[in-house]
Parts: C-alpha cells; sequence; structure tokens
C-alpha cells in the first residue's frame, strides 16, 4: 500500500479497496534485546499463502525501522525497500520468516511502538504501531500465535511483562534476565505489548463463577501503591459484571494493567496486558477527584471489556472500528449504570453521557471532520478515533438494545461471540447477529434500513409538532426528520428512530396513560415509537385537554428535537416529568431559549438574561427535597457555550461568552440565599467515598460555593472568599479542595493566587495534581484578553512539557479546546498561538498534534473578524512542508470544509 501520491501528498485509503491479506502469518517467536539506544528485535514468523488470493509477493509494513537481516526459511533471503515497505517475491507456499531489526526507543516521541517513559519500556501498537517494532503483516484481521522472550539488564528492568502467560524466566550473563512470555490466543498485532522497567504490583486472586481463580494485577511505580485500590476495585467490578450481564467470563489465568505518564490517550485494551495512562488508574482521596474516581471505573471497565468486544472477536479492517469502540463503550455505559444504586444515579450517569454527545460529537458531525461511525475513507487511521466511533457508535448499539429489549439484546450478545469468536468481522455482521436472534423484532424487520446509522453521516433533526382535536379527544404528534449534507454526502434518506415518548397532563403534570389510534386499551409510562419514513403521524387518543409531550425520553436515538414548547410547557416538564432525562432537557432548553434571545438581543439591549419563572424554577429544583443533589447539579448547570454557539448559524464566541456569563452572574445573586442554604446542606458528606451519592452532595456544595464567590465579585463580600480558602486549606479530599480552588479562580477573586501557590507547594510531586492546576488556570473564564498571556507564562514554568501528552493538554487544549471565550480573541492572537503549538508539537507528536488541529473545525461557523483570522491560521499550518499525514489530513479536511 503506498501512501503518497507521485507529488508526496498522502493518499486516503477507502473501504470498498479492502482485500484479503496474501499471505497469513501462524505463529510469530519475537525475541527482544532491550535497550533504550538500541533495541535488537529477532522476529520469527511460520507463514503461508492466503490460496484464497491471486499469488502476489509478500508485503510487510514497517516504520523507521533499521533492517539488519532478513531469512526465509534459514537462507539469506532477496528483497526490495517499496517506500517503508520490505517486498520479497517467489515465496514458496509455507515458510519461515526471519526478520532482525533495530529501533531506538528513547528517541521515539511519537509514542507510538516501543517507547520509553521515566526509564520504562512500554508498547502502543493500535492502530499501526507494531511496524514500528518490526517488519508484519500490521493489519487486524491477520491473527497469530505470539511467543516473546524480553530479555534486559535486571537491576534497570527487574519486571518484564507482555501479554498471556509467563512460562519462563531465569538468569542471563552480565547482570542481565529474562521472561518468556506465550499468550494463547490470536491476536492481530495491534494488540501486542510488552513492558520492562522497575514497577510494582498491587495484586489480587479472584474466582470466577466457574470456579476459575484468576490473578488480577496493577503495576505502578513504587511511590504510588497506594493509589491503585480503585483501579483495583473497579477491574474486580468488571470481571463481575461481564459475567453477570453479558455471560463473558475472563479467559486467561492473568490479566495486569500497567500505569504510564507519558500517553497518548486513556488506555489500551491489549491482551491480558492493559496499559493505561496514570490519569485512569492513580487515585486516592487526597489526589483525586470524584470524577476521576468516576473516570478510572470507566476506563478499567472499557479495556477489560474489550478482552471480549475488540480482543475475542476483533475488526477486519479499520474501518470497522466503531464494532469494538461503540460496542465497548456501549458496554462501560451500561456497567457504570448497573453499578448506580438507584434509578436517579443511573438517569445522572446517562445525562453525562449525553452531553458528551451532543457537546462533542454533534459538533463533529456538523463540521469538516463528519464521517460515518463506519468511515468510507481515510488518510491517517489515527484521526478517527472520534467520538463519531465511540460515543455515537455506542448509541447505535443502544438504539439496538432498545429495539430489542434487553433480554433480547444478550442474546443476541451471545449468538455474536459464538458465531465469530476468534474472528475479524464487520459492523454488518455485529447488527446481523443481534437481528438474528431476536427475529421478530422491530430490528430484524428493518435491519438493511437500521444500517444507514453505520453509513451516513451527519445528526438527523426531528421537527415535531402537535395538534389537539378536543372533538376527537385526540393528539396527532407529526414528525418530520431530515438530515444535512455532510463532506461527500449531499442527501440522506430516512433513519430507523426509536422514539421514546410520554404524555403529560399540563395542568397537574401527572403522567396521561397513553392509547395510540386503534388501540383497545391504554397503557401507562413511555412507549418507543419506530420510525422509519421521512414523516409519519403518531395519534394519542382518549385525552380530555392538550397534553404537553415529552418525546425523546431518555435521548433514545441521537438525534436533535424540535418542538416549539412554550415556556409554561417546559416549566410543567422541569417540575413532573417522570423521565429524569427530560426533566433535565426541559431545563436545558429553557436555559438555552434565555441564552439565545441574549445574545440576540445584546446588540441593542443589556437587561438581565434570565426571566424570574426561570430562576424560581431552579430555585425549586434545588430546594426539592425529593431530588438527589447530582440530578441538581446537572440541572442547574447551564448549556455550555460549545453546546450554544452550536445552535448558532454564525457564532460570534465573544458574545456567548458575556451571555453566559452574564446568565452565571445573574443565578448567583437572584439565588445567593439558596446557594448558602445548598452548601450548608450538602458540604458535610463524611468520611470519603466516591459513591454516586456522596460525591453528588459534594458536587452541589462545589457548586454553590462557587456562585457564592461569583455573588461576591459584583457585591464584594468578603465572607464567602474568606470560607472558600479556609475550606481550600481544610479540605479532606481532592474535590472539595479542589472545587474551592476553582471558586476562588473561576470567579477572579484575588485570593485566587494565595491558594494556587499553596496548591503547588502541597501537590508539586503528583504530576496528575499538577495538570489540574495547569488546567484549571489554562481554562479559566477569560476576563479582558487576560488568558493568553497567562498561558504563555505558564509554558515557561518549569513544570512544563510539551512532551509529555496529559501535560501539554493540561495547558494547550484546556485553552484552544475547553475555553472558547478565551480562545477566540478579536485580535486573532488565540488563533497564532494554536497554529505555533500545532507546528510545534507536530514535529514531536503528530497524533497529540492532530487532536490539537481539530480546535478550529467549526471555523467556518464564526462571524467575522474570527472566520477569517481562523483560515488564515489553519492555511498556515497547512502551508507547512512536512506536515505529518495526521495534521495534513486535519487541516486540509478544515479548508474544504468552506
Ligand atoms: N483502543 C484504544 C485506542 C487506541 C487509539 C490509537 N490511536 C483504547 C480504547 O478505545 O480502549
Ligand atoms: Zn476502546
Amino acid at each position: 500500500m503506498l501512501l503518497r501520491d507521485a507529488q508526496g501528498q498522502p493518499i486516503a485509503i477507502r473501504r470498498e479497496d479492502y482485500a484479503a491479506p496474501a499471505y497469513w502469518i501462524d505463529t510469530v517467536d519475537l525475541t527482544f534485546d532491550l535497550d533504550p539506544a538500541k533495541t535488537r528485535v529477532l522476529n520469527r514468523m511460520q507463514m503461508r499463502r492466503n490460496p484464497e488470493v491471486p499469488m502476489q509477493p509478500l508485503r510487510l509494513d514497517g516504520d523507521e525501522l533499521n533492517l539488519a537481516r532478513v531469512l526465509v526459511n534459514g537462507q539469506g533471503a532477496s528483497f526490495r525497500m517499496e517506500g517503508e515497505q520490505l517486498v520479497i517475491d517467489g515465496l514458496p507456499d509455507a515458510f519461515e520468516l526471519e526478520i532482525f531489526t533495530t529501533c531506538c526507543p528513547i528517541k521515539n516521541t511519537k509514542l507510538m511502538g516501543l517507547f520509553v517513559s521515566e526509564d520504562t519500556f512500554f508498547t502502543q501498537c493500535e492502530a499501526e504501531g507494531f511496524r514500528r517494532i518490526t517488519y508484519f503483516l500490521d493489519r487486524p484481521d491477520v491473527m497469530a500465535s505470539y511467543t516473546v522472550t524480553l530479555r534486559a539488564a535486571k537491576a534497570a528492568y527487574p519486571v518484564l511483562l507482555s501479554n498471556g502467560n509467563l512460562v519462563e524466566q531465569g538468569e542471563l550473563p552480565e547482570g542481565r534476565h529474562f521472561a518468556k512470555w506465550v499468550d494463547p490466543f490470536k491476536k492481530p498485532s495491534y494488540l501486542f505489548a510488552l513492558v520492562a522497567g522497575k514497577l510494582v504490583a498491587r495484586e489480587q486472586r479472584i474466582k470466577a463463577r466457574s470456579g476459575k481463580e484468576h490473578l488480577l494485577q496493577v503495576y505502578v511505580r513504587a511511590g504510588d501503591l497506594d493509589k491503585t485500590e480503585h483501579a483495583m476495585n473497579s477491574l474486580i467490578n468488571s470481571v463481575l459484571w461481564d459475567e453477570a450481564r453479558f455471560g463473558l467470563p475472563l479467559d486467561l489465568d492473568r490479566f495486569m494493567i500497567v500505569a504510564t505518564s507519558d500517553f497518548n490517550m486513556g488506555a489500551m485494551e491489549n491482551k491480558g496486558l492493559n496499559i493505561f495512562n496514570t490519569k485512569y488508574v492513580l487515585a486516592n482521596q487526597a489526589t483525586a477527584t470524584d470524577a476521576d474516581y468516576s473516570n478510572i471505573e470507566s476506563v478499567v471497565g472499557h479495556e477489560y471489556f474489550h478482552n471480549w468486544s475488540g480482543d475475542r472477536v476483533t475488526c477486519r479492517d479499520w474501518f470497522q472500528l466503531s464494532l469494538k469502540e461503540g460496542l465497548t463503550v456501549f458496554r462501560d455505559q451500561e456497567f457504570s449504570q448497573d453499578l448506580c444504586a438507584d434509578a436517579s444515579a443511573r438517569a445522572v450517569k446517562r445525562i453525562e453521557d449525553v452531553r458528551v454527545l451532543r457537546t462533542a460529537q454533534f459538533p463533529e458531525d456538523a463540521g469538516p471532520m463528519a464521517h460515518p461511525v463506519r468511515p468510507d475513507s481515510y488518510i491517517e487511521i489515527s484521526n478517527f478515533y472520534t467520538v463519531t466511533i465511540y460515543e455515537k457508535g455506542a448509541e447505535v448499539v443502544r438504539m439496538m438494545q432498545t429495539l430489542v429489549g434487553r433480554k433480547g439484546f444478550e442474546k443476541g450478545i451471545t449468538l455474536y461471540f459464538e458465531r465469530h469468536d476468534g474472528q475479524a468481522v464487520t459492523c454488518d455482521d455485529f447488527a446481523q447477529a443481534i437481528a438474528d436472534a431476536n427475529p421478530e423484532s422491530e430490528l430484524a424487520r428493518l435491519l438493511p434500513q437500521f444500517k444507514r446509522w453505520y453509513s451516513q453521516a451527519g445528526t438527523p433533526r426531528l421537527a415535531a409538532h402537535g395538534v389537539y382535536d378536543a372533538q376527537n379527544r385526540s393528539y396527532t404528534l407529526s414528525v418530520v426528520q431530515s438530515c444535512p449534507p455532510t463532506p461527500g454526502q449531499p442527501t440522506k434518506e430516512p433513519f430507523v428512530i426509536p422514539l421514546n415518548v410520554g404524555l403529560l397532563d399540563a395542568s397537574s403534570g401527572r403522567e396521561l396513560p397513553l392509547q395510540l389510534e386503534g388501540e383497545s386499551e391504554a397503557t401507562q409510562g413511555t412507549r418507543t415509537v419506530v420510525l422509519s419514513r421521512a414523516g409519519e403521524q403518531i395519534t394519542f387518543t382518549g385525552l380530555d385537554a392538550e397534553p404537553v409531550p415529552s418525546i425523546l425520553r431518555g435521548f433514545s436515538a441521537p438525534v436533535i428535537l424540535d418542538f416549539e414548547y412554550t415556556d409554561a410547557q417546559l416549566l410543567t416538564l422541569l417540575a413532573n416529568d417522570p423521565d429524569p432525562f427530560n426533566r433535565w432537557e426541559a431545563g436545558q432548553r429553557l436555559g438555552l431559549r434565555a441564552a439565545l434571545n441574549g445574545i440576540a438581543a445584546l446588540a441593542t439591549d443589556a437587561t438581565p438574561v434570565l426571566n424570574d419563572a426561570y430562576i424560581d424554577a431552579m430555585r425549586s429544583v434545588l430546594r426539592n427535597p425529593q431530588l438527589d443533589a447530582a440530578f441538581k447539579e446537572l440541572v442547574l448547570t447551564l448549556p455550555s457555550e460549545t453546546y450554544i454557539a452550536e445552535q448558532l448559524d454564525v457564532v460570534d464566541p465573544q458574545r456567548v461568552h458575556l451571555v453566559r456569563e452574564a446568565m452565571r452572574a445573574q443565578l448567583a445573586t437572584a439565588l445567593f440565599a439558596d446557594w448558602q442554604w445548598a452548601y450548608e446542606e450538602h458540604h458535610d458528606t463524611g468520611a470519603y467515598s466516591p459513591d454516586p451519592t456522596s460525591s453528588g452532595r459534594r458536587a452541589l456544595a462545589g457548586m454553590a460555593l462557587n456562585f457564592l464567590c461569583l455573588a461576591a465579585r459584583s457585591s464584594g463580600d468578603a465572607v464567602w472568599p474568606g470560607k472558600t480558602l479556609q475550606r481550600f486549606k481544610d479540605a479532606g479530599n481532592m474535590t472539595d479542595r479542589f472545587n474551592a480552588l476553582n471558586a476562588l479562580v473561576s470567579s477572579g477573586h484575588t485570593l485566587a493566587a494565595q491558594a494556587l501557590a499553596r496548591f503547588h507547594a502541597i501537590f508539586k510531586d503528583e504530576a496528575l495534581v499538577i495538570d489540574k492546576w495547569f488546567s484549571l488556570q489554562a481554562g479559566a473564564p477569560d476576563r479582558g484578553g487576560d488568558i493568553l498571556p497567562l498561558v504563555k507564562q505558564l509554558m515557561k514554568h518549569p513544570d512544563f512539557s510539551l512532551k509529555n501528552p496529559n501535560r501539554a493538554r493540561s495547558v494547550i487544549f484546556s485553552f484552544c479546546s475547553a475555553n472558547p471565550g478565551a480562545f477566540h480573541r478579536p485580535d486573532a492572537a488565540g488563533y497564532v498561538f494554536w497554529s505555533e503549538r500545532v507546528i510545534e508539537l507536530d514535529a514531536i507528536n503528530p497524533q497529540v498534534a492532530a487532536r490539537l488541529a481539530r480546535a478550529l473545525d467549526r471555523w467556518s461557523k464564526l462571524a467575522e473578524p474570527y472566520r477569517s483570522a481562523a483560515r488564515e491560521a489553519i492555511a498556515r499550518v497547512a502551508a507547512k512542508p512536512d506536515l505529518s499525514k495526521d495534521t495534513h489530513e486535519v487541516v486540509t479536511r478544515a479548508l474544504a470544509g468552506n
């Protein structure tokens, strides 16, 4: 596969060009002599020709390798290089191929392949990193059995790990030692891993339902062992949950997690040897927040669940990435929900997941990088580890569950793994298995159309309209679906959309029984209506007055719902909807409406943005004894600047920022007494536990403190900032401490400087906490353009490093991607800063650079002068010679977008 055209421009790989491999690799025997400057890799493979493919030369992928020797059946073989590929002609049908290469892990700043982090060797092979370790058929449909021998200096690298089971270990001359690992399962190369270094492990033996014993290990650096309890508990819960919910057992004697502080992403599901960013492993109450605890639980779960959805059954090609990622995100979401003690905590988790989808995936689906859940082409696959593949992919799986029911879905999963165990398959195979296990379901009936969710990009819109017919006592909802054009897809066909609907009585707020036209009886609760045509009508009968419709309950499909709710209807839903998702959604719609009105009015009018009815409703939620603190915190959080911006055709980010800040200030003062009450009522959560109830109380107390400090800003009151500083000093856990610090920093109080200095002094040796310290400052609300100079200063701080992805993200991404009010400056200095950092990072780590490049995806929506300045900045990056494929793809797509 040649990756550049005659002009040296990268060329796209297309899904329709898929062809089975011309050779298979049955076994791989790897021997590593580990040395940071020059690691030697001996790779012995038993290979055979694929008889189903016409005879052709063997082409092995490689990247930045030094090739020393190639032997075929023990004899020197003739080969040639075509670009980075090693090509061998005239091979017999079956043969042994031996390849000897060296590489330089210490210089590997891309963190793909074999690299060194804090004197420890790690690997990252997904998607195409194995070719940076040895020449190989580096594609997921080539599955082989691996035997791995690691050799290294014993004093420097006492722990030597790879996939599977340790079968032998021992001493070697000159202070070296070795370990030999055999993986009992065939796997694609992207699941290979090794780790070598000075590490210690928390261990736990568990017994599965079958009675089989397993050893679980969490490996970290010596000082971090006290931060591994939560990760271990999360792992144990994951093993138990997958067995209980889907009947999927742990299939290995030993399951290892290893943490590294230099990692491009969250974690990696290598078979039996998961490698994790420290951010998703290390936690104790002094250093980690509730959000960290909950992220650790879901990432540990996610990687563990890949052991089946990804490892036992993998992807035929990278276009099928969502086969494993969408399914595994769905599984980790369900896991976290099932661990919740009650319905309210489950709903909170669902709302949080939907919030991610709507603030990150919807913009992606509307921008230049929009792609279907199963993309048709890519230049660099690393760019397609996106919220569309992951989160929208998970919604597609969730809709399947909705269409076949929870039990039916479990049957479908069982059939999928029975049918495809040990294979590399496609998204079609998955959908087929779920449908085949449920032949009577709506999914089976509509399967080809349902699969448009895999092939069509863009977020569908539902325009719903309700008409009450007093004479017939009926209410008809008309729903028209549409989907905007996306790159390469000018028109779309209708989707299959499961729409969960309920009706409330407008005066009492009570839920009404549902009886569809033609039905003889009414039912209580929610109905799932399956839409499949461009326009349809749903008629409910037996209604004495016009009801308030509660549509898209639980966010039953990843769509945008337009319905012309009156404020009164939304207030009814906010106060009464038994569906907690739509109850929250009603509050969001009210807040969004106020924001959009405020933005439209700003040019001429500076009256308060929020009306009394909204403020009163928020007060009622805050004071409602029936609601949980975590849910209240979500309802009282205004829609984000990014989400508000998405609703506008032309975005002036400064206006969005000003209006949202004005809304916050208004909520702070109008509810001052209520915030005081909320803080006093919720701030004591007893001994620390990260469970949803106590973390919800902390979240609400933290929110209250934030508003109290904000109110103090306009009133000049010194009491609450003083109390907040005291809270910061006395806090018994990181959540309370960080919330207090955040309250001071985001209100711009003068006490913030003191607190920040103290925070740094206390946690100077805790890298993950120092990341928080950086990110809080770079993400703080902008006041008169003060954040960019601060960000530049932070980059000069001795603790800053561009090479460490977590640190680079904590400063640069917190500013460019997460702080629109500070980043979009009328003087364009934010964009200039962005282009310089993208270029600088691209030379070090293209994956991280390409992620940062996405910060300007939505440039064509910006108002002037932002729009032209942003375009110019993107063009500046695109014009840079020798740009990586990763960044090249992102910026050229951005420019083509308009
Ligand atoms: N599968 C990995 C992601 C790999 C990213 C490669 N650029 C982690 C995960 O989704 O579980
Ligand atoms: Zn994953």
